[in-house]
């Protein structure tokens, strides 16, 4: 042990019922270089099987471990854990959030004469951010101002010196659930003038991904946190009435409250007469002195909270909003329109024969939205129709209107026409109004688990699930294709609407009487040679490796070369990637044997025209079992999808009506060994059938339109 080695810090841990991070968590506390560590954790009244959880972790011996058993809040945690430590230095880690591997060395090494010095922290949002930035910065220390580094609120990421908070009485108040640092901060603000802040990153600081099943205590609803702030602000306030410092410190947060939350507390009109007695009566235990140094418009606001004229802050509200709006509209060409939406187009009347379509987030002309529309013309149903695509010049079959994604016309037409029809998920700032009728036809069995199913989202958008609540929140119907997708999506979406059990309408074709006729056609305007058999490749996206949202890589792994060679003669492979791929294939010098359909619109068309399947982990192979054709699984990378991507939700290696293959050779092989293949698949193939394929006869979308549109 070296020499500082000798002063311990007491790590205090609340924890209260979280099971996906305390693991990690507490690994990056055992794993900290600055061994002399006491790491108190307090479970806050946990129930039975997050207690036996945590207990199964407690792996160190130099934990302290405290069991409420009942909860308390973090505010009695961390008091307790003031309590229980023995160490020189205390810092508080909150059970979803990490600590760098030198975290604790470097706070110590660097705190020299001072009550407390901080870190750095940064949020984690996804986990490429745990990962060193590629420069790593030089340590530098500078002197702040303790009302400066305590601004946010927050007592995370600070080391401090045990003496230190046992002399200035160092308390949390346990009266609220939320903002309840504050009162402990007071004392490190009023008495410590300047304090050490380091640049380099010690503490992860996690933003959770599941605000609707699982929030973090930031993550409540924007009155449940004013609530609090604003009981803590009032009970400060009087408290330290007589320490200008303080007083000044306390002040300042709570215009900075006021600021960033007033209008999104305020936008629900429910709760105006309660915000405004708390907002009024905490106006006036504030310095008015403060109030010049104020923009216009807050001035006037906070007047009228402390004269308790609700009418004339109303308006001044109003006023606020609208010119922040106004002001948003100015930021560019997608604010204005999305600004004349919400001003001008949600005010029209809604018409209720019209109704917008959309694929594939307006990429092409296809899938359930594609059938459900011709169905509707082909027989003549009195509706105006309008579709969405990105290349406003497209050209479809019959009279329907088309629009460019994310025009002014988009947004009147999804303003005023009654029924939207989506395969995907519509945009957040579109708002459905009142009579509107969404009917999410969704795009596939799911064989990967979707959304609240997930453990951990490893993808590109962090608030994915949330976003994924809140849309699918204005979905009236929603389409099944099997009994058992209807049970995924009432748990992995929390769907608890109509869900319409008919089959999927994008399947109809697959049943066609004259789906032969239909597939030589199809095969003579791609350009197929004839006399050849079709191998199709429809391979899906992995989670982890994209450029942006909603632009996935993809790494083409089948040989194409070997494959010509060996399958050459009697077929040809269509390449289809998914619609979230954005690398372009490369099939310089196959052509003739490849052919790039990435861009062809329905795939539906594509599995006619094919004779075998080739698919990784995608929704295609529930649908093309429909045809009782072949079909094998390139699966070269199973592991890492099915154990840390995704997760599966049936048991694909024993129930897939194919074989699992790991290489190109294998996926040759088994092209060449077909009749094996299907002999030893059959009975599976036949049970597979049964249970995702049987609703669909050829009239899926006949039923669909008749529920919803008539
Ligand atoms: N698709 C396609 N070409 C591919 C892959 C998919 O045209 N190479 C289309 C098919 O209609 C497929 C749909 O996109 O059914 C959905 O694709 P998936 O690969 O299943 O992936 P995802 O978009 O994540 O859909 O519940 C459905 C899925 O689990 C989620």
């Amino acid at each position: 042990m070296n020499i500082k080695d000798e002063r311990k810090v007491s790590i205090v841990i609340p924890y209260h019922n979280n099971m996906e991070f305390i693991e990690d968590c507490l690994n990056s506390v055992y794993a900290q270089n600055y061994t002399n560590l006491e790491i108190v954790l307090i479970n806050d009244g946990s129930n039975r099987e997050n207690t036996d959880y945590i207990e199964s972790l407690l792996t160190d011996k130099r934990i302290k471990y405290l069991l409420n058993e009942s909860r308390h809040g973090v505010a009695n945690s961390r008091n307790l854990g003031i309590e229980t430590a023995t160490g020189q230095y205390i810092f508080f880690l909150d059970s979803d959030d990490l600590l760098a591997e030198n975290a604790i060395a470097l706070l110590v090494d660097h705190i020299a004469e001072y009550p407390a010095i901080a870190g750095r922290t940064k949020r984690l949002l996804r986990p490429s951010d745990l990962e060193p930035p590629v420069e790593l910065p030089e340590l530098n220390i500078k002197l702040k101002n303790s009302k400066s580094v305590f601004k946010t609120g927050s007592i995370l990421n600070v080391l401090m010196k045990k003496d230190f908070i046992l002399k200035q009485n160092l308390k949390f108040d346990t009266d609220t659930e939320g903002s309840t640092d504050i009162s402990g901060l007071i004392p490190l603000v009023i008495n410590t003038e300047g304090m050490p802040i380091l640049n380099l990153r010690t503490y992860y600081k996690r933003v959770r991904n599941d605000p609707i099943t699982n929030p973090s205590l930031v993550q409540r609803t924007p009155a449940e946190k004013a609530r609090d702030f604003l009981q803590v602000y009032k009970k400060l306030a009087v408290e330290y009435q007589q320490d200008e410092n303080a007083k000044s410190f306390l002040d300042r947060l709570f215009l900075n409250y006021y600021r960033r939350h007033v209008t999104s507390i305020f936008k629900d009109l429910e709760n105006f007469q309660e915000f405004f007695g708390l907002f009024s009566s905490a106006v006036e235990l504030m310095d008015r002195r403060l109030l010049s140094a104020q923009a216009i418009h807050i001035r006037s606001e906070l007047k009228h909270l402390k004269k308790g004229n609700q009418e004339k802050f109303r308006k001044s509200l109003n006023w606020h909003m609208e010119a922040r709006d106004f002001k948003n509209a100015l930021r560019g060409r997608t604010a204005l329109k999305k600004y004349i939406y919400r001003k001008v187009f949600l005010k029209r009347p809604m018409r209720d024969n019209y109704i917008v379509f959309e694929s594939f987030l307006g990429k092409n002309y296809s899938d359930s939205p594609r059938n459900i529309y011709e169905y509707i013309i082909e027989n003549s149903l009195d509706y105006k129709c309008i579709w969405v695509f990105n290349d406003k010049n497209r050209k479809i079959p019959g009279n329907a209107k088309v629009v460019k994604r994310f025009s002014l016309a988009y947004y009147y037409y999804f303003a005023v026409s009654k029924y939207w029809v989506n395969n995907m998920r519509q945009p957040l700032h579109l708002v459905k109004r009142e009579g509107n009728v969404f009917l999410e036809t969704w795009h596939g069995t799911p064989l990967k688990k979707l959304v609240f199913d997930m453990k951990d989202v490893y993808s590109a958008n962090p608030r994915y699930k949330r976003d994924f609540y809140l849309q699918s929140r204005a979905w009236d119907y929603l389409l099944s294709p099997n009994r058992y997708s209807s049970e995924v999506f009432k748990s992995a979406f929390k769907f608890d609407k109509e869900m319409l059990e008919f089959g999927y309408p994008r399947n109809d074709i697959l049943y066609s009487p004259n789906r032969e006729q239909l597939a030589e056609e199809i095969k003579e305007s791609i350009g197929i040679p004839k006399g050849k058999k079709v191998v199709l490749y429809a391979p899906t996206w992995r989670d982890d490796d994209f450029y942006e949202p909603g632009k996935y890589k993809f790494d083409l792994k089948l040989d194409l070369q070997k494959m010509r060679e060996k399958l050459g003669d009697e077929y040809v492979v269509a390449l289809r990637m998914h619609y979230f791929i954005a690398d372009d294939l490369n099939i310089e010098g196959m052509e003739g044997f490849a052919f790039n359909l990435s861009k062809y619109d329905d795939i539906a068309h594509l599995y006619l025209i094919s004779d075998i399947l080739i698919t990784d982990y995608s929704s295609v192979f529930f649908d093309y079992a429909n045809l009782k054709r072949p079909i094998l699984f390139y699966t070269y990378d199973l592991e890492k999808y099915r154990d840390q991507l995704r997760g599966f939700y049936i048991d694909f290696e024993n129930e897939g009506p194919g074989p699992l293959l790991r290489t190109s050779e294998d996926v040759i092989d088994a092209i060449e060994n077909l009749e094996q293949i299907k002999q030893d698949y059959s009975q599976r193939y036949e049970d597979f059938y049964e249970k995702f394929c049987s609703w669909h006869d050829g009239k899926s979308t006949e039923r669909v339109v008749k529920r919803v549109f008539s």
